[in-house]
């Protein structure tokens, strides 16, 4: 009996794996993906850099230990942070006007008076996350690094981004193949700030808890090419709300010059396109504006979703409902 038993767990976890039912349980969706680890990667640039690859350990350790409901952690940053942190916030200062879209400029002012953003200062997680909050109800929770798309999606079905708090190694300030806090913060906080983007992130969330590894997969690619490193027009010229670009000067430069390829947003192809994570995208999508991409993928979800029931979240438990949609 005992066998039969396991076989039977065994088969419905296949059928549906495992996903959190409330926000307290994201605790256990800290799962990395090691490939960047700076221990384990021979091309990530804090290799061979022993002092930063401790004090990459020690920042870990924080998101590692840390659980739902308590305060995040303040970090007293180094001088070589808060300088490698300075030199992307002034190079992307000088870019914003031309370079990203109207959503990201518009906060950009706002969260410089109320959040602590200014070219000496790293803002703590904490008080971005509070302001966060206030504004959309999302808030944020310390992440080691690179998490698996499983469970950093499923943190968006509760309104919770995941986000590293290390600052990327000083030797490479332009680009980062991984999340750093400045990616986060520069990159992602300020589209989470508005209600539209919060909720479209949201819903991505719930649709992906539950959902088989292949469908897991094209929302990872949908999510890579939109969320992290989309395009958009605007008034007849092309601008990027992706978070991958906003916080990488490098290549924020180089998506909007003529050396790589654009195409249109189209889910169905987005979805399946392959791409490396490495280095500068030679392909990026570009949609009509982040409202148009939305929509689009939106649309494309639910046409996409093979699960047998229907996701609910319930705001004033925190919780997820699963209801037979047959
Ligand atoms: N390339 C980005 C940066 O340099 O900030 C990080 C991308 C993380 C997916
Ligand atoms: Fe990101």
């Amino acid at each position: 009996i005992a066998s039969v038993n396991l076989l039977s767990e065994h088969h419905s976890s296949i059928k549906e794996p495992w996903f959190p039912k409330h926000i307290s349980e994201l605790d256990l969706c800290n799962h990395l993906m090691t490939k960047y680890e700076p221990d384990l990667d021979m091309d990530h640039p804090g290799f061979a850099d022993q002092d930063y690859r401790a004090r990459r350990k020690e920042i870990a350790d924080i998101a590692f230990k840390y659980k739902h409901g308590e305060p995040i952690p303040r970090i007293e940053y180094r001088p070589e942070e808060i300088a490698t942190w300075g030199a992307v916030f002034r190079e992307l200062e000088r870019l914003i006007p031309s370079h990203a879209c109207r959503q990201y400029r518009e906060v950009w002012d706002v969260l410089k008076r109320d959040c602590g953003y200014a070219a000496d200062n790293i803002p703590q997680l904490e008080n971005v996350s509070r302001f966060m909050k206030r504004r959309t109800g999302f808030s944020l929770r310390p992440a080691a690094g690179l998490l698996t798309a499983r469970d950093f999606l499923a943190s968006l079905a509760f309104r919770v981004f995941q986000c590293t708090q290390y600052i990327r190694h000083h030797s490479s300030p332009h680009h980062s193949p991984e999340p750093d806090a400045i990616h986060e913060l520069l990159g992602h906080a300020p589209l989470l700030a508005y209600p539209q983007f919060a909720q479209f992130s949201h819903e991505l969330g719930l649709a992906s808890l539950g959902a088989p590894d292949q469908e897991i997969e094209k929302f990872a690619t949908m999510y890579w090419f939109t969320v992290e490193f989309g395009l958009c027009r605007e008034g007849g010229e092309v601008r990027a709300w992706g978070a991958g670009l906003l916080s990488s000067f490098g290549e924020l430069q180089h998506a909007l010059s003529d050396k790589p390829e654009r195409r249109p947003f189209e889910p169905a192809r987005t979805a399946v396109q392959p791409y490396q994570d490495q280095d500068y995208q030679d392909l990026y999508f570009v949609s009509e504006s982040i409202e148009d991409a939305q929509d689009k993928f939106k649309r494309w979800t639910s046409q996409t979703l093979s699960r047998p029931y229907e996701v609910r979240y319930e705001p004033y438990s925190q919780s997820v409902q699963t209801l037979d949609s047959v």
